[in-house]
């Protein structure tokens, strides 16, 4: 029988704990029960869902886990979707991928009810699933489609990107193997369940491994510091965001609790950080503060993780080490010659089994993103004594901001719909807590009027509350070059 390696492995790990919450603990023999009834009933008559995309709204826990392996089991592809996405936003991704069904919980049905409706898209809550007995579930061969991820990008619109079962399991063992992923790992998940950070890193690399997760709807400080002076985990895995708002919060404490809490960080076997760059500040600041080093990555939702310092080894702030295990990274210069010297910079591109399958629906895009069999993903770095520095990406028109990736072109878009907004160039500006926050420059139309409250209310039912501006500067014109395009490095002066 062809069944996938996770679940095959959450076999031997039987009766261990898979997710420890504040109500109980999951067995991995609970997750793999729970799992395989769930499987016969998403495909009632059907044998194999055949690559059906499934799209689900869960928070982290048990809800998620068992969905994610039943649809995986039954043959269909999931399709995480975000807890804080907008109608409009959910709406594209679920036409986008011509979901077949939606799942979800009693809890957040509200959430997707309308929308599936007017859609005429079944939504099954998981409370009210009518248990049928286990049935044979379909063979599942490593190389179907696993996986959709919407990223935003250089388009306007996100894309969807596929990832196979054998891309999947290529991400999760390269970083089993070099982070050195134990049984008797513990670790926290108040990540975001739509990205590969949550998903692969934290949540898929921990149950391949037998290790135990404590799940969380999402970071609250108080509740993770909480947890963490009380020895509850060996591994911490997070964005720069979290860290500087970690360091904030330990240097606001009381100098007795700080010193508990920090003892406890300092005796974790690994913490990480990636998604964004990581200031050398704030590296160090995290190493004086608590004897930790962190361990940076690079990586991306199309190729998973590429570039990791080492588990043993000089992990060296501001950079981000050498390649993966199962990954082959190269630097192309500017001027399209493969970068063979230390100190010159080029893109970042990536082969290897963990590389994306395609981007659904986009086969010219896909191709396009490929130079001769590597990814190209549009990161410039450098190679500095022997460890990779990233230096930036190639567009402007990306913005990562508290680790995740935005789209300016996707939210000039929505702000365009504005009644008071004539024009308007959205950019990334410089911020030591989020990395880089958006904001927009805007033209209004004559005699129109706009605050940044008013503008950032009218927001929350377009866009994630991550994507809503957080300056405004209402300008006459927009800088253009002589081709009349809006030049964006100018537009970021403007903010300075
Ligand atoms: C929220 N706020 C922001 C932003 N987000 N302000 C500026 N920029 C932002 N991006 C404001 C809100 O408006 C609110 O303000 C206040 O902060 C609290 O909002 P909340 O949503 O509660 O924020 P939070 O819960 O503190 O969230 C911060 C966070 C979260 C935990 C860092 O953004 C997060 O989970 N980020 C991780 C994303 C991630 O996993 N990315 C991985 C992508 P007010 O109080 O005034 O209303 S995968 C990836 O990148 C690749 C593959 C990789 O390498 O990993
Ligand atoms: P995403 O598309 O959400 O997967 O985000 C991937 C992007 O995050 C990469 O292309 C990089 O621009 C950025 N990224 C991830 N890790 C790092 C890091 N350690 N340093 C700098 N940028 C990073």
């Amino acid at each position: 029988m062809t069944e996938l390696e996770l679940i095959s492995r959450a076999r031997t790990h039987g009766d261990k704990v898979a997710l420890h919450t504040k109500a109980r603990d999951f067995s991995y023999a609970e997750l793999l029960d729970r799992s395989a009834t769930l499987a016969a009933s998403f495909l009632g008559e059907a044998d194999d869902l055949e690559e059906a995309r499934i799209a689900f709204l869960a928070p982290a826990g048990f809800d998620y886990i068992t969905t994610q392996w039943a649809i995986w089991r039954a043959g269909g592809v999931v399709m995480p979707l975000c807890l804080s996405a907008t109608e409009p936003e959910l709406e594209y991704a679920l036409t986008n991928s011509k979901s077949s069904r939606v799942v979800t919980t009693r809890d957040h049905a509200d959430k997707v009810a309308d929308l599936c409706k007017r859609l005429n898209l079944p939504l099954t809550t998981l409370e009210d699933i009518d248990v049928v007995s286990e049935k044979p579930l379909p063979e599942i061969s490593s190389d179907r489609r696993g996986m959709i991820l919407y990223t935003s990008g250089t388009t306007s619109k996100p894309k969807g990107v596929v990832t196979t079962h054998a891309n999947i399991q290529a991400q999760i063992e390269s970083l089993v193997e070099a982070w050195e992923w134990q049984s008797t790992d513990r670790i926290p998940l108040f990540l975001p369940l739509h990205h590969i950070h949550g998903i692969i890193n934290i949540a898929s690399c921990a149950l391949w491994s037998g290790a135990s997760i404590e799940p969380f709807p999402h970071f609250t400080m108080e509740t993770i510091l909480r947890r963490v002076s009380e020895g509850a985990y060996t591994v911490f895995m997070a964005v720069p965001t979290i860290y500087v708002k970690l360091i904030q919060a330990l240097e606001s404490l009381p100098e007795g609790e700080r010193e508990k809490i920090i003892l406890e960080f300092s005796k974790l076997r690994l913490m990480i950080s990636g998604s964004a760059a990581l200031p050398a500040s704030v590296h160090e600041k995290w190493t004086e503060l608590t004897g930790q080093k962190l361990l940076e990555r690079y990586g991306m939702t199309e190729i998973g993780m590429a570039l990791s310092n080492p588990f043993h080894g000089e992990r060296r702030p501001g950079a981000v080490g050498q390649a993966l295990p199962k990954v082959e990274v190269r630097l192309k210069s500017e001027e399209g010659d493969l970068v063979t010297e230390e100190d010159e910079a080029g893109e970042i591109q990536v082969r290897g089994p963990g590389v994306f399958h395609e981007y659904w629906n986009k086969p010219e895009v896909t191709a396009e993103s490929f130079d001769d069999g590597w990814f190209r993903t549009g990161d410039m770095a450098v190679i500095e004594t022997g460890y990779y520095r990233i230096m930036g990406r190639l567009s402007v028109d990306i913005i990562k901001s508290g680790g995740y990736k935005l789209s300016a072109l996707e939210i000039e878009a929505a702000l365009l719909n504005h009644p008071a907004i004539c024009e308007c160039a959205v950019i990334g500006v410089n911020d030591d807590t989020w990395g880089e926050m958006v904001a927009v420059a805007a033209v209004l139309e004559e005699g129109a009027e706009l605050s940044l409250d008013s503008l950032r209310e009218w927001c929350r039912d377009q866009l994630s509350t991550y994507k809503i501006p957080k300056r405004l500067l209402l300008v006459d014109s927009l800088p253009r070059n002589a081709m009349g395009k809006i030049t964006k490095p100018a537009v970021r002066e403007l903010f300075q």
